[in-house]
Parts: C-alpha cells; sequence; structure tokens
C-alpha cells in the first residue's frame, strides 16, 4: 500500500527529473503510464482536476507537481541525502531558475524548432499551456537565435562548475544535478542541433554522461486501473496540521482552490484544506471511484484561495 506510484509518460522532462531522483535514491516504484495530452481520465479521479505531469501517488495520497513529489521522497527516504556536503536549502532556490527561466527557454526551442513535426493537439496545448492564450509561433520562431544566446551562457555557467576536477554539482549526486540534468536531457533528446550546441561544453557532457549512469532505480509497469484500485482501498495517512504563521490565515476545514500561478489556463482544484505549512497545502476531496483521498501541491509557484 505505501508503494511509490508515479503517473507519468516518458517524453515529460518534469518526469524525468523525479524518475532520475528515483535512481539518485536507489528506490523500487511503480510506473502508470499516462496520456501525453487531455482528456485524462484515470488520472483527474487522483487530483481533482490538476492535469500536469507527473503527478505521485501513495495509497490516498497523491502529490501534485516535482517539488512536491521530491520533497515528499526525501522525507520518506532520507538516504541517500539529496543535499551531499549540507547543500539543505540550496537546491530549491537553484530550482527557481531551473524550473522557470531556463525550462521556459528550453521549451521554447524544442517547440520552436520543431513545430512543424509536432501532432497539431499536441503542439496547440503546449504553446497554449507555456506561451499563454495569445501564443505566436512565428514570435517564438523569430526569437529562437536569442534564446539559445541564453540558453549558451546558462550552460556555460554549469559546464565552468563541472569543471576544475569535479564530477557532481555538489560533492555527490544530489538534487542540483537532477534540477539542471532534466534539462539537458530534454535538450539532447528533442533538438536536432542539440549535439553541436553540447559540444561546446565538455565537462556539462561528461557530467550527462556520469548522471545518465544513474538510471531511475528499479521501475515496473502497473495499470491506471489498479492504481486507482489501490487510492480506493486505501485511507489518506496525511494527519491534519495547522500552521499558525500562515500569512493566508488558512485553517484545517476550509473550503479552498488550489491552481499553478501563471497563464497556463491550469484548472482550480478545490477541496477542504487538511494539512497547512510553509512548503506545501494538503487538500481533502472526494468521488465516487476512489473515495477520499488528499491531494498536496507547494506553495511556492501555486495560488491557495478561501472559497
Ligand atoms: N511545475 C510543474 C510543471 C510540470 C509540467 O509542466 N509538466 C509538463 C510535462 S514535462 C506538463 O505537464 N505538460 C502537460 C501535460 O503533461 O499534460 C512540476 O514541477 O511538476
Amino acid at each position: 500500500m505505501s508503494d511509490i506510484i508515479l503517473h507519468h509518460y516518458p517524453q515529460s522532462p518534469v518526469a524525468e527529473k523525479v524518475r532520475v531522483a528515483l535512481g539518485v535514491k536507489k528506490l523500487s516504484w511503480r510506473s502508470v503510464q499516462i496520456p501525453r495530452v487531455p482528456p485524462k481520465p484515470d488520472l483527474m479521479p487522483l487530483t481533482g482536476g490538476y492535469r500536469r505531469t507527473p503527478v505521485m501517488q501513495i495509497g490516498a495520497d497523491v502529490y501534485c507537481d516535482s517539488q512536491c513529489i521530491l520533497r515528499e521522497i526525501d522525507r520518506r527516504h532520507p538516504e541517500p541525502t539529496f543535499y551531499p556536503g549540507g547543500g539543505q536549502g540550496m537546491p530549491w532556490v537553484l530550482s527557481r531558475w531551473s524550473d522557470a527561466i531556463l525550462f521556459d527557454q528550453i521549451v521554447r526551442i524544442v517547440l520552436g524548432f520543431s513545430a512543424e513535426e509536432m501532432p497539431a493537439d499536441l503542439l496547440e496545448d503546449r504553446a497554449r499551456l507555456y506561451f499563454g492564450p495569445d501564443w505566436n509561433m512565428e514570435t517564438v520562431k523569430a526569437s529562437l537565435p536569442h534564446t539559445l544566446a541564453q540558453i549558451r551562457a546558462q550552460f556555460g555557467w554549469v559546464n565552468e562548475r563541472l569543471s576544475h576536477g569535479r564530477d557532481f554539482i555538489l560533492v555527490e549526486p544530489g538534487l542540483p544535478d537532477v534540477l539542471v540534468y532534466y534539462l539537458v536531457w530534454f535538450l539532447r533528446g528533442r533538438w536536432e542541433g542539440s549535439g553541436d550546441f553540447m559540444s561546446e561544453f565538455p565537462a556539462l557532457e561528461a557530467w550527462e554522461e556520469r548522471m545518465k549512469a544513474i538510471g531511475h532505480g528499479d521501475p515496473s509497469e502497473m495499470d491506471a486501473g489498479e492504481a486507482l484500485d489501490i487510492a480506493r482501498d486505501a485511507e489518506p495517512r496525511t494527519p491534519q496540521a495547522g500552521d499558525p504563521r500562515d500569512p493566508q490565515k488558512i485553517e484545517p476545514g476550509m473550503n479552498v482552490s488550489v491552481v499553478p500561478e501563471g497563464d497556463g489556463g491550469d484548472p482550480e482544484v478545490t477541496g477542504i484544506a487538511h494539512s497547512v505549512s510553509r512548503e506545501t497545502i494538503a487538500i481533502l476531496r472526494s468521488n465516487e471511484r476512489i473515495g477520499q483521498i488528499c491531494v498536496h501541491f507547494p506553495r511556492v509557484g501555486y495560488r491557495v484561495a478561501k472559497l
């Protein structure tokens, strides 16, 4: 009942971040394949409408967003550490650069160079999600050389960090490596110019091989229906918790909505606040298929509102 179940698809870079993190922790986990575009009928009962990838399920507790997923994996499995050499705190700061600025720029390269070859529904969905309702692929394309110049300088910083005989960003493989590696993996796999582009960064390329060798831990496939049955047969295990210092005065028992910030058009998820903290909010929901579930979100990057 306490197996880690990851709902994801192979091409998802953010899922690759979590898969490699599971590799760093050397964990066994269950893998449920979800569709690349909505509708996602077997995922929605678990998340209450959150549609992004990946999602982690443990029994009747559901963790949305890689930030929340990685924290929970580390809470349950502290060793090997995500923070080698006393790096606690620092990777989360790094993630606000990697997951926001660098991710956005790499998405522009991947979509801008392959728009013509992508299935129309996938392109439409991702462009709306990442560029907002007024997206214009011609504008994205016109800026591709500029965007590459931005990425080039930032990859140069990583290359510099990994030069001078350093095998990983900290001492051993840890969260900072995972946070940068998934973006290198994404660009490498989805842009035909990546080989030449990356060849300027030999230390980064050597590190990329070391990261690839970490693998994904020990995944085994699970059917989506079985994952829903597991949620149905389990109870949420998250204790109720309030936070007297919460600036929004969200208290357990209140009806709330949670939505990713930005103009991606993500649906709101509603429920009853159950566990409130500086880092996360967990809400209770129920539906006919799986009964009661507890859905967890990060606070950073998400807007929580009282209903
Ligand atoms: N902040 C989220 C971002 C997740 C995200 O944008 N994932 C992409 C896939 S890599 C996505 O959801 N694409 C749309 C989809 O899968 O439906 C996280 O860290 O998990």
